[in-house]
């Protein structure tokens, strides 16, 4: 298997892998607004909605099937600590808006999780082979508490930006606020802007 190495990326972004007021962690600390939801992974769904050509829904055994990549990440957090060389495996964003036809008016990208929460980015800042739907963290399953059996991975942002327990993706014509973003975190969360709150 092969891994895509794409810690540079910091490189578009600023001049310094870690990010400015962060430290190194070797940890990987759980940051959840409550607990950890309960799923069953046989009656898992996962749907793609909004304004698409296809809206689609996929079991957990379909979604596994997609066509997916493994990359060495890095996780930056907006409390301060960043995890450098992270290995997740899932689908790119790219991808999965092949399969679905995403229309030309499409402004903001929605993710809702099973916790009820949910987070936006703009379409342009999904749009990178870089932002996954992962269920693989450095070779194992991913953990329950880190968002199994699927999380949203965003390397470019503050790691709220990427939603656990994803189970939903909506493309959306009109801006919209996710649920730290209504609650003074950053809409734009750019770690070397330190775009933290707003
Ligand atoms: N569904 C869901 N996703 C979420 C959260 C959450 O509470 N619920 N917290 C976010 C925040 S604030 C952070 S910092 C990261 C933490 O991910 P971790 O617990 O795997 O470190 O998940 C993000 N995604
Ligand atoms: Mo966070």
């Amino acid at each position: 298997m092969s891994v895509m190495d794409v810690t540079d990326l910091y490189e578009e972004f600023g001049d310094d892998r870690l990010p400015p007021g962060q430290r190194e962690t070797s940890k990987f600390p759980v940051l959840s607004k409550g607990g950890t939801p309960k799923w069953d992974r046989d009656d898992w769904t996962f749907t793609v909605s909004g304004a698409v050509d296809d809206e689609l829904s996929f079991s957990y055994e379909e979604f596994r099937d997609l066509e997916s990549v493994t990359q060495r990440q890095d996780f930056h957090c907006v409390t301060g600590w960043s995890k450098l060389d992270c290995e997740f495996t899932g689908v790119t964003f790219p991808h999965l808006t092949e399969l679905a036809g995403v229309h030309d008016d499409v402004t903001t990208v929605m993710f809702h999780a099973l916790d009820g929460y949910t987070t936006n980015l703009p379409l342009e800042d999904c749009m990178r082979e870089e932002v996954l739907f992962t269920w693989e963290f450095d070779g194992d399953d991913l953990p329950r508490e880190h968002g199994g059996p699927l999380r949203v991975v965003t390397p470019h942002k503050y790691a709220y930006k990427g939603a656990k327990w994803v189970d939903g993706v909506e493309f959306l014509t009109e801006p919209e606020r996710g649920y730290w973003e209504k609650r003074g975190y950053s809409n734009t969360a750019d770690p070397w802007a330190e775009d933290r709150y707003s």
